[in-house]
């Protein structure tokens, strides 16, 4: 049987239009996802929006807008994305699903029944933007640092979780490295529980027209986090359907550092309560900035990622993120770079070994492979190595790297001079060229399918897989088609 892969990105708010966070995160799914894929596993990729919170009903009221009718709207715009990025997701989640609005009662009945929740009074403050109590310490100023908002006072009788029963549980997952990743966001997380100890938690909220009912109280709604991580079950139909049968525990939930206590924390304590397997591996990566600065709103830069792939194609932005942050870390995007890289690393790095490798075997093989043996070499344990610790920018410096040295190869050999020369040698070194163009194909295709679908088109071949990164497979007498070249160089942004 197929060993299996189940990826998750976190559900996105949809009180606004996404911004690059959320394309970053996405396109990072995507790039595992693919891999996955490759290396020969059957992946369930899961993406989708997080609809139930109070967040998203102020901002239908704000836009004068009925909530409902709101969230369908700028909905469209999440699900529009992850065609624009060319994303493989194989289901795009809504939390007002009826299937996910019933298992989300289903588990918080189930978590009653266990006797981890009981009726009490919360007294405290609460930070909207992260649709979390906040205490005092978490404050900067007075404000949450997430959100830089004045938290609200509230104080409202409610249902809690026994998250507390959980402690020393919590404390023991968290003592070994892997479950979270990168090792120092576990150990954060780790120190937390260790320090503030693990408190109950607030799994309600009275009087809201909008969200899920309590199955067991019809003046309350469950708590938006409470039902949002739910998602990544009810999406495949838990308890009985076949798809969590096959895919559940998670192999990755891919989210960004800000909401790491949610999943790293709250979500196992949730599962361990209501008796289900903990996901495998919480992966965090770090936060995007845009020209420097912190994306948001009242900045105005919170570029519209479906705008940037109009302009420049999915492609260039999936490498750009991809190649230029180190994954794991924050890091910095800018139309300067994105343009920059086109020119360089894409139009004249890959585009243009492509070109001038498709063009010279029209020219002195009538467009055909010639017989030969590719004397390129690419190393594969390391680029598994880095895709194994979730290197994915130096896998794609790796894949580069290989690029670069196709090209190189060109200007040692100087083809030209040996075709003059009537050579033997122009056969392998043509051959090397274009066998070496099937494996890059491969190799790209989790970061930019879209070029590797182009390029196999062009050498009239099917993509490959992980056993097809190997030489010389590339069979000879096969067709092969220059066509238009795969970027165009762009004018670059100041
Ligand atoms: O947190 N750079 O939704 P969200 C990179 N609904 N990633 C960023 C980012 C940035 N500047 N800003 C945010 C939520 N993100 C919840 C999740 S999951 C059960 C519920 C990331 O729309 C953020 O960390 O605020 C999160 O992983 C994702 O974008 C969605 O953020």
């Amino acid at each position: 049987m197929k060993e299996k892969y189940y990826i998750t990105t976190a559900i996105d708010y949809v009180n606004a239009k996404p911004h690059i966070g959320h394309a970053y995160e996405k396109i990072i799914a995507d790039v595992l996802a693919r891999w996955n894929r490759i290396k020969g596993k059957d992946v369930f990729y899961l993406t989708g929006t997080d609809e139930n919170a109070q967040k998203n009903a102020q901002a239908a009221e704000e836009a004068k807008k009925d909530v409902k009718k709101f969230v369908d709207e700028n909905v469209k715009y999440f699900i529009d994305l992850c065609k624009k990025l060319n994303l493989s997701n194989d289901y795009f989640i809504r939390t007002t699903e009826k299937r996910h609005i019933k298992i989300s009662q289903e588990i918080f009945s189930k978590v009653l029944k266990k006797g981890d929740i009981y009726k009490g009074t919360y007294e405290g403050l609460y930070c909207q933007g992260c649709e979390a109590f906040i205490t005092e310490k978490e404050l900067v100023n007075g404000k949450c640092p997430e959100h830089n908002k004045e938290p609200r006072y509230i104080k409202e009788e409610n249902y809690f979780f026994k998250m507390s029963k959980y402690e020393n549980q919590m404390l023991d997952l968290l003592s070994k490295p892997g479950f979270v990743f990168p090792d120092y966001r576990g150990k954060e997380m780790y120190n937390r529980v260790k320090e503030e100890g693990l408190k109950d938690l607030c799994v309600s909220r009275k009087g809201t027209n909008w969200g899920i009912e309590l199955p067991n109280d019809k003046g309350y709604s469950i708590y938006v986090w409470f039902d949002a991580l739910i998602n990544y079950i009810s999406a495949l139909d838990y308890p009985d359907g076949e798809l969590y049968k096959k895919f559940w525990p998670a192999d990755a939930h891919l989210i960004g550092k800000g909401i790491n206590w949610f999943h790293s924390v709250i979500w196992p304590t949730m599962l361990m309560s209501a008796g289900i397997k903990l996901p495998k591996q919480i992966v965090v990566h770090g936060y995007l900035t845009v020209d420097g600065q912190k994306i948001s709103k009242s900045l105005g830069n919170t570029i519209d990622p479906i705008k940037l792939v109009n302009k420049y194609g999915a492609d260039p932005i999936r490498y750009v993120l991809i190649r230029d942050i180190p994954s794991g870390e924050d890091g910095d995007f800018s139309e300067k770079i994105l343009t920059e890289k086109i020119n360089s690393e894409l139009a004249n790095g890959l585009g243009n070994l492509i070109s001038r490798s498709l063009g010279m075997t029209e020219k002195y093989f009538e467009g055909r492979v010639p017989k030969g043996k590719n004397l390129i070499k690419f190393d594969l344990d390391k680029l598994n190595e880095h895709f194994d610790k979730i290197e994915l920018h130096l896998a794609l410096a790796e894949t580069w790297k290989y690029i670069d040295e196709c090209n190189k190869f060109v200007e040692d050999k100087k083809p030209w001079v040996l075709a003059k020369e009537n050579d033997k040698e122009l056969s392998d070194v043509i051959y090397s060229l274009l066998d070496s163009i099937r494996i890059i194909s491969i190799l790209i295709n989790p970061f930019i399918p879209e070029t590797s679908e182009k390029i196999n088109k062009k050498l009239g071949i099917k993509l490959g897989n992980y056993k097809d990164v190997k030489p010389n497979l590339l069979k000879q007498g096969i067709k092969v088609e220059k066509g238009e070249s795969l970027f165009n160089k762009v004018e670059a942004e100041k």
